[in-house]
């Protein structure tokens, strides 16, 4: 079947405020980004997500528009984006924006105009409710801590964010606003961009009457339409960002004959650690066996009905190697473990800026260090409930969204080479060390791991197209998996964890053929296979 070229592509995540400052302002930019485009071309990636860089008060960090056809003054000026399509474009690199389409900032026209009054033509725009026995409509909390209902003093109702305050969420039956999301979208595809990340997007079907926010009856019907009436014309990348998705779900989004959407990021994998019916900050240490069964789920319920995303990393999510592997003794081990795990796998892989170079998290001490919205309600919200600081410290440490955010660290100069001014975040003080002048000066880096492995798909149709099989009969922490297509066969291999183990599989023989690995090996004998540390590796059978 002919590929889609976001079948066999790998997608760079940018967050803007945290890539490359070019003017001194401790704030980077889109005139920073384009001078990292070479950087780019050479780790061999084909498309560029880039999180929100349109006008915005900035309350969540750009995920509260206030303006969607003009550029955050910070960031620079629509010249400068019109100049970072075309400068891609010369490297065959697209760029991906970021729709944040389920609430706008409360600074949107469109909101300022809503909340003058009960009449004005904006009024429905968002969604006004009046109280119930003088109390908020219902009980629906906010993803940021507390009520999801704002008292609006002016016109006596509350108005929804499922955000933060700043955050109003629109109101999608309203088909007027339906259609200036569709005239936005084409502003955009008509200035060249490859496609969409859709911030959300599960949300945009909310009943909140009845208190139903994910996955909402009609959230499907306004995909469609949104897929006919913008970029179901281009051939472009959409994918949905959709926390709730079920492998069945996610072919209600992505099978091709639905016209809908080209894949989700699903998040089961990465919220393994999350105890159940609790929040992201109460943790429970991850079972390497539920990630092997939750990631083959994935691997084999799509078929071709569907498409899967691949990551690790995200601008929401704590630094993987951090996360769930070792970012002291086995570094570089673990990070190119994660790699090579998650790169052969089948689906779209997203490499998150520094992930690539193995960046970890950025301890803090105290809430004044903290920038993220998100961090800063909970922290309040859990003082109050009486958790002790250190305790709240302690999650923001193990789960904060600002430990994807320090600069991404460029070389070992002052503040990683990001900004010549005072950046905006601190930079995590293991830039000497971790860096992109290091990892490029030496041969065996994290970073030559990702390139190998960007080109390794580009050159084996059997990681875009191969079956998919989990192995089961090995230790818990050995996650081993085979890829098969047209009489290949491929077994990728990692040890999840710093112990030393052995495998013994006779019925896989031995092999020469080692297309990838993270400790030096030639050759592999399956019936008595010693693993080190975090090792990992590709073989053909
Ligand atoms: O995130 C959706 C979202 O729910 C996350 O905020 C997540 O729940 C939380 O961070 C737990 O890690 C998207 C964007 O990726 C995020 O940056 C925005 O803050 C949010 O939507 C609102 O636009
Ligand atoms: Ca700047």
């Amino acid at each position: 079947m002919k590929a889609k070229w976001w079948q066999t592509a790998v997608v760079y995540q940018i967050y803007p405020r945290s890539f490359q400052d070019s003017n001194g302002d401790g704030i980077g930019d889109l005139q920073g980004i384009i001078t990292r485009l070479d950087y780019l071309e050479n780790l061999g990636i084909s498309a560029i997500w880039l999180s929100p860089v349109y006008q915005s008060p900035n309350d969540d960090n750009g995920y509260d528009i206030s303006d969607y056809q003009n550029i955050m003054t910070e960031f620079g000026t629509m010249e400068d984006m019109d100049e970072l399509i075309k400068q891609a474009e010369k490297r065959n690199i697209k760029i991906i924006m970021d729709l944040v389409v389920n609430h706008t900032s409360d600074e949107h026209q469109w909101f300022i105009e809503s909340r003058k009054g009960k009449d004005n033509p904006y009024r429905d725009y968002y969604i006004w409710r009046d109280p119930v026995n003088g109390r908020k409509p219902n009980d629906l909390r906010s993803i940021f801590s507390g009520s999801a209902w704002e008292f609006d003093e002016e016109s006596g109702q509350y108005y929804l964010h499922l955000f933060s305050k700043k955050q109003p969420d629109l109101n999608w039956e309203n088909e007027s606003v339906r259609q200036e999301v569709w005239d936005m979208m084409n502003f955009w595809l008509e200035k060249g961009v490859g496609g969409f990340r859709m911030d959300v997007i599960d949300l945009i079907g909310k009943i909140p009457d009845q208190e139903i926010t994910g996955n909402g009856p009609k959230l499907h019907e306004y995909l469609q339409e949104m897929n006919e009436k913008t970029f179901g014309n281009y051939d472009v990348l959409t994918v949905g960002e959709t926390w709730g998705a079920t492998p069945e779900i996610a072919k209600l989004y992505s099978n091709p004959k639905r016209k809908e959407l080209s894949m989700v990021f699903q998040f089961e994998h990465i919220g393994l650690d999350q105890q159940e019916g609790k929040d992201k900050w109460d943790t429970k240490p991850l079972s390497v066996n539920e990630l092997k069964k939750v990631l083959s789920k994935w691997q084999t319920s799509l078929g071709n009905e569907g498409w899967n995303s691949l990551f690790w990393n995200n601008h929401d999510l704590p630094r993987i190697v951090s996360r769930w592997g070792n970012d002291t003794t086995y570094h570089k081990e673990s990070a190119k473990m994660f790699a090579i795990l998650l790169h052969l796998m089948k689906g779209t892989p997203y490499i998150y800026q520094g992930e690539e170079i193995g960046m970890t998290n950025c301890k803090i001490t105290d809430i004044s260090e903290v920038n993220d919205i998100e961090s800063i309600n909970m922290y309040k919200e859990r003082l109050a409930q009486g958790y002790s600081k250190e305790e709240i410290i302690d999650s923001i440490n193990k789960k904060g969204r600002d430990n994807a955010r320090t600069p991404m660290q460029w070389d070992n100069s002052e503040n990683a080479g990001f900004t010549t001014g005072t950046p905006w975040l601190r930079v995590n003080p293991n830039y000497k060390e971790i860096n992109v002048t290091a990892n490029l000066a030496d041969a065996n880096s994290i970073f030559y791991c990702y390139k190998q492995l960007i080109q390794l798909r580009k050159d084996n149709p059997i990681i875009v197209w191969g079956d998919y099989v989990l192995v089961e009969e090995v230790p818990e922490q050995v996650f081993m998996y085979l890829r098969k297509f047209e009489g290949e066969t491929w077994a990728v291999v990692a040890n999840f964890g710093d112990q030393a183990v052995a495998i013994q599989l006779p019925e896989f023989g031995q092999s020469t053929r080692i297309l990838i690995a993270n400790y030096p090996r030639s050759s592999v004998e399956f019936s008595q296979l010693e693993l080190k540390p975090y090792e990992a590796f590709a073989v053909k059978l």
